[in-house]
């Protein structure tokens, strides 16, 4: 069936007990058991029916077998990263959510992992940067915040040359699934942040996983439980419900951000727009190669420094100054000092004189008024 069709009914049948249309949330932590044994579900934290459609709907829409979610999106990581060892290295992209860059460098980093950053968006870097050690490939495309574009499909070729073939995550939660499937295109292992996009009303905290191969999932699965950062029954229905409107709100968050990146290019005080939709953007083809959409997420950099940026993102009445991204409403933030002081005075430190937009769905005249007033 088509994604449209799978965002709503995708893991979703009728509910066996009384017929309920959407699925319930199993506020419950515990389930009676016939005899021992004998029940389909025990125990909550290892699984509960509102998380196995929600499994089941992620899995759907993002075209693998298998889904596990989380109480985040960083338990998501978290869990794909306890598939190392000591000694691994993992490559990453150069750019990155500061809450990635600080569970790598600040928590696996003390437990012996290896971590190294490159330009995803350079195949012969990727592959000089390759090592010996090297577990797993990490990377953001379009980045957070950079909207930096990585090709998919051309760095699962590189991997598939490396004598010990690193495992390929990609973290999917600026495009969604709507937008872009890396396992599609050559990816092991997707991960979310369910609070974006998918939830997409700024109301839950959750995230997800998705891949194809069994053994690898047996142990995610094994984690999930064994680690215990589960997402309640609540949350799963929140995250469930949110993403019966993902292709409509995915189409109009592009469509919004597309006519503002076109003016914010135009306007005399903005110096540079990152926007994987321009065509000036240096990962354009790419994007346009693997992607059906490009997504509400604008950053850009005013004339006049930090202290303009700072003026600007708190002048603004209609985006709201907050961190986060992907729900209904706007919101305009700084990343160096919001969501990104873990990469500060790191390789990966973002110019603080850079606005990040997380573009709605309300009507773009009204965005495009707002930002005007703010900048003049
Ligand atoms: O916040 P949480 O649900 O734990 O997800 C972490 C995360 C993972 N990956 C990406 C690409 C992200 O953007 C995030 C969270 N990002 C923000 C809160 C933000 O404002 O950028």
């Amino acid at each position: 069936m088509h994604f449209e069709t799978l965002a709503i009914h995708a893991g979703q049948d009728p509910d066996p007990a009384y017929g309920a249309v959407m699925v319930p949330i199993y506020q419950t932590s515990t389930y009676v058991q016939k005899k021992i044994g004998e029940t389909e579900y025990d125990y909550a934290r290892t699984a509960n029916p509102t998380r196995t459609a929600l499994q089941a709907c992620i899995a759907a829409l993002e075209g693998g077998k298998h889904g596990l979610a989380f109480a985040s999106g960083m338990a998501a990581i978290d869990c794909v990263l306890r598939l190392l060892r000591p000694g691994d290295h993992v490559l990453a992209s150069n750019d990155v959510y500061g809450g990635t860059y600080r569970i790598f460098e600040r928590v696996y980093r003390d437990y012996g992992i290896a971590f190294s950053f490159v330009e995803m968006g350079d195949l012969d870097a990727v592959r000089a940067a390759l090592r010996s050690t090297t577990r797993m490939v990490w990377v953001e495309t379009p980045t957070n915040p950079l909207l930096k574009i990585a090709d998919i499909a051309g760095i699962a070729g590189v991997l598939a040359q490396a004598p010990a073939r690193p495992l390929l995550v990609v973290d999917n939660t600026f495009a969604s699934p709507y937008l872009q499937r890396p396992l599609a295109l050559g990816a092991d292992i997707v991960v979310h942040s369910a609070t974006k996009y998918l939830g997409g009303h700024s109301d839950v905290v959750s995230g997800l996983v998705v891949l194809n191969d069994d053994a690898l999932h047996d142990r995610l699965k094994f984690l999930q439980n064994a680690v215990g950062a589960v997402p309640g029954p609540l949350d799963c229905f929140l995250v469930l419900r949110g993403i019966k409107t993902l292709p409509l709100r995915m189409e109009r968050h592009s469509a919004n951000a597309m006519r503002i990146a076109a003016w914010l290019t135009a306007h005399p005080r903005v110096a540079q727009v990152l926007y994987p939709g321009l065509p000036s953007h240096p990962g354009h083809a790419i994007a346009a190669k693997q992607m059906s959409g490009f997504g509400g997420m604008i950053s850009f950099v005013v004339k006049g420094g930090p202290a303009e940026a700072r003026r600007v993102a708190e002048a603004t009445r209609l985006f709201a100054l907050a961190e986060s991204l992907g729900g209904v409403e706007s919101l305009v933030e700084v990343p160096a000092a919001m969501t990104h002081t873990s990469v500060a005075n790191s390789p990966l430190a973002v110019d603080p004189a850079l606005i990040r937009l997380s573009v709605g769905i309300e009507h773009a005249d009204d965005l495009i008024a707002d930002l005007a007033q703010a900048l003049a």
